[in-house]
């Protein structure tokens, strides 16, 4: 039997019954995606001599962010609305240090065969209000179970390590002064947004020059 967690037209209260039962389907498909994650950036090392990870981050939201994200949708929290509503009960956040790396990166992961792609939110192109940079993607993976197969949602946020370095703290900030964070604030983190921005162009231009003068030697 196939059962489709990755849909928005499923009937799931007869499938699954409990916190317990969910939590083992998305634990199981953050463990695949980071073992792809991981075999991608071995065979990136041994065949470029360079990493384009600097390292992974992976969670299982927890039930209380979870009922809080659909309460603020419009959402009763039930275990079949958290399945349908909400994107991010499994999330894995890859940190890189450049920009043309993350690109790098989704590609390498659309690629795979068995990870369908449902949705990618690019805030690198498009940078939030906010200033928040990220590239976003909603990927669908079948986890193997004795007597099942269930597709599962995952969310993976792609960044470099100075758009992390943004991102952790204007999360500090806004969870702080709960979404009201003073103007001032807000404004100072914009300046940084774009510093963040400079710098990781600045960074990837210069990487560039070094590689292009390597490859000069060769
Ligand atoms: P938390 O507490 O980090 O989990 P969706 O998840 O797709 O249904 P949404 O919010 O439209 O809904 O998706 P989007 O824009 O892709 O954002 C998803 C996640 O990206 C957020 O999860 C944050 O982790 C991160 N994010 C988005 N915008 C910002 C931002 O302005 N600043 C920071 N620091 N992070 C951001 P949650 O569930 O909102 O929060």
């Amino acid at each position: 039997m196939e059962l489709d967690l990755a849909s928005n037209n499923i009937k799931i209260s007869e499938d699954i019954h409990s916190w317990e039962e969910v939590s083992l389907m998305y634990n199981s498909a953050l463990k695949q995606i980071t073992t792809k994650i991981e075999i991608l950036n071995e065979e990136f090392q041994e065949v470029h001599r360079y990493n384009p990870i600097e390292h992974v981050k992976a969670r299982v939201k927890t039930p209380e962010s979870i009922v809080k994200k659909l309460k603020r949708n419009g959402y009763e929290s039930t275990i079949e609305n958290m399945v349908r509503y909400i994107n991010d009960i499994a999330g894995i956040r890859i940190i890189c240090s450049f920009t043309s790396d993350i690109y790098r990166i989704a590609e390498m992961i659309s690629n795979q065969k068995d990870i369908q792609v449902l949705t990618v939110k690019d805030y690198i192109m498009n940078p939030k209000k906010s200033g928040y940079r990220s590239y976003h993607m909603i990927v669908s993976l079948p986890v193997y179970l004795s007597d099942r197969i269930v597709n599962v949602k995952v969310e993976i946020q792609i960044r470099t390590v100075a758009m992390d370095f943004w991102a952790s703290l204007e999360h500090k900030i806004q969870y702080k002064f709960e979404g009201k964070a003073p103007n001032h604030i807000n404004s100072e983190l914009h300046e940084c947004a774009k510093m963040v921005a400079d710098l990781d162009a600045r960074m990837l231009s210069l990487n560039e020059e070094i590689l292009a003068i390597e490859d000069g030697k060769k």
